[in-house]
């Protein structure tokens, strides 16, 4: 669903007018809550008929004033809220005397609705087709009040209040009707409703005829809708209201449907015959919040699966690795492992492999699928990320076990549609790193005033960069791969896994390979936000961060 501009550029109560003003015959189609609203925008209606008939008869009461106005508001809010065309609200008679119009006036602007039509009936009114010609009008006088008491209260100058003249329908004529749709212009009616209830449209030429256009003419043509548009052309309507055909349409089609459900007791006969779920979640507008999950919730993708690499001990931290890998190491109370598993399902990378090695036997951690890297004491992170291979999927995250960043870096890496992306910190490198430190030299240093821009890593490198060379930054360990890159690094593998250094070969190994064969590696920058744990200082520096230090 396109949701409305949250600030069109001319205001609904704006377009109400100009469609009442314009030389055209226009027209509005009735709806009676949001879906039916939707439906009536789609087909390209360029506004809308709150119409007091079909809200009333949606909510499964009389057209009697049975619903209270707050009632028709609320639901008109839900109207409004999906639809970005003016909306035309069928007022009966103002809920009232002039007072109670005024504040529901008051009440419509605040709520988006463009204009209200009010009839000179009285409270509470019945349906215009239901005995009309027994229904008591109001005193000219009274109503008159009632308009200027509503035009006077609207904020918005453009709110538009059309006076609805129900003479003909109670049978006093056409004098009669005139003298009150004048007297309604001159109290500063912005539109004329004249209504009638034979099948022709006579009455209404003849009214059209007299009126001549002294202010813009409004129809609703249910008793005489065979009546060809030339007519009304011809008589200088500016408004036609088809006012209860999405009900009446709705009504048919849940009585065939229900009467053929429960008669044959299968849905199979209809099943062809209906919306579909899938077009009733269209309407609803599903896909701008799955959007939305995923800009703002990082939820939805439900392929997306995680491999951690965690098969070492952590040497540098000595006796703190004696009995357990440094991914089990407590970090603010929890495990590492612990808290990047978290950090994965927060973006709903629910699947989540980690590859163990040292002390695997410890590593019990509920909601990932343990792999282990039996030769984790000679070999490397390639032979350990290969020994999960079996677990790729076509869009996946990698990372190093010991890692700790903030939430919107991996969410920032799976907003990346590219095959394969790594992340890389630009932030410069004060201190020597305690672990490997990763340079990463990339196609284009960072430049934060660059919005999504096409960077290439050129290489990863722990030498000592040569004079004058600066590397872009450091690779954080954690990369995804998508669609054909799950086949690239499936390949890469086998082809180094041929190697004689394959067992000690690395990550950053790996995205050399795939870049000297013409690969191309997204590079994510991020500036600082993160850390790894290689060192007791790590190992603070964590616990600081956890509490919300800055890392890096
Ligand atoms: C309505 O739609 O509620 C109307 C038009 O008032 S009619 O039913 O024709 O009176
Ligand atoms: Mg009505």
């Amino acid at each position: 669903m396109n949701h409305p501009d949250p600030a069109p550029a001319v205001s609904k109560s704006l377009r109400l007018r100009r469609l009442l003003d314009s030389p055209r015959l226009e027209s509005l189609m009735e709806a009676h809550n949001g879906m039916s609203a939707r439906i009536v925008e789609e087909a390209g209606f360029a506004g809308i008929w709150a119409s007091g008939l079909t809200l009333s008869a949606q909510f499964g009461v009389r057209d009697n004033n049975e619903a209270s106005w707050t009632q028709v508001v609320e639901m008109l809010e839900f109207m409004a809220d999906v639809t970005d065309i003016p909306i035309l609200l069928d007022g009966d008679t103002g809920y009232g005397n002039f007072n109670n119009l005024r504040r529901l006036v008051k009440k419509l602007g605040q709520r988006g609705i463009a204009g209200v039509c009010i009839e000179d009936k009285l409270f509470p009114k019945t349906n215009s087709f239901i005995a009309g010609e027994r229904q008591a009008l109001a005193d000219i006088e009274e109503f008159c009040g009632k308009i200027k008491a509503g035009k006077d209260s609207q904020e918005d100058p453009d709110f538009c209040i059309v006076a609805r003249v129900e003479a003909l329908i109670a049978g006093h004529g056409l004098a009669e009707a005139l003298k009150r749709a004048e007297a309604y212009h001159a109290a500063g009616a912005d539109a004329i409703l004249i209504h009638s209830k034979l099948p022709r449209p006579d009455e209404i030429v003849a009214f059209a005829r007299e009126w001549a256009g002294r202010a813009p003419l409004v129809i609703v043509p249910t008793k005489y809708y065979s009546t060809p548009l030339t007519v009304y052309r011809e008589a200088r309507v500016s408004l036609v209201i088809w006012a209860n055909h999405m009900l009446r349409a709705a009504v048919e089609a849940m009585q065939a449907a229900a009467c053929s459900i429960h008669d044959s007791g299968t849905p199979v006969h209809v099943e062809d015959h209906i919306a579909s779920v899938e077009e009733v979640f269209r309407l609803q507008g599903a896909a701008e919040l799955a959007a939305a999950e995923r800009r703002y919730a990082g939820a939805q993708r439900p392929d997306t699966s995680a491999v951690i690499l965690a098969a070492t001990r952590g040497q540098a931290l000595a006796d703190l690795t004696e009995g357990r890998p440094k991914g089990m190491l407590s970090v603010g109370g929890k495990p590492l492992l612990r808290r990047l598993a978290d950090e994965l399902k927060k973006q709903a990378v629910n699947d989540i492999t980690v590859v163990a090695g040292y002390r695997a036997d410890t590593v019990d951690l509920a909601g990932i699928t343990l792999v282990v890297n039996e030769d984790h004491a000679e070999s490397g992170e390639l032979w350990s990320l290969a020994c999960a291979a079996s677990r790729f999927t076509a869009d996946m995250v990698l990372l190093y076990g010991d890692l700790l960043f903030r939430g919107y870096i991996l969410r920032d890496l799976l907003d990346s549609d590219a095959e394969v992306t790594v992340v890389v910190d630009s932030a410069p490198i004060l201190a020597p790193p305690s672990g490997s430190p990763d340079l990463a030299y990339c196609s284009r240093p960072d430049d934060r005033s660059l919005l999504a821009p096409d960077i290439r890593l050129l290489r990863i490198s722990s030498e000592r960069p040569p004079k004058g060379v600066a590397p872009s930054g450091r690779f954080i360990g954690m990369l995804r791969v998508r669609g054909a890159g799950r086949d690239w690094l499936t390949d890469a593998l086998a082809t180094l896994r041929g190697r004689p250094e394959s067992l000690q070969l690395s990550l950053p190994d790996l995205l050399n390979h795939l870049v000297a064969l013409g690969r191309p590696v997204q590079v994510l920058y991020i500036h600082g936000h993160w850390l790894d744990v290689n060192s007791l200082a790590d190992l603070e520096r964590a616990g600081d961060f956890t509490r919300g230090g800055s890392g890096k």
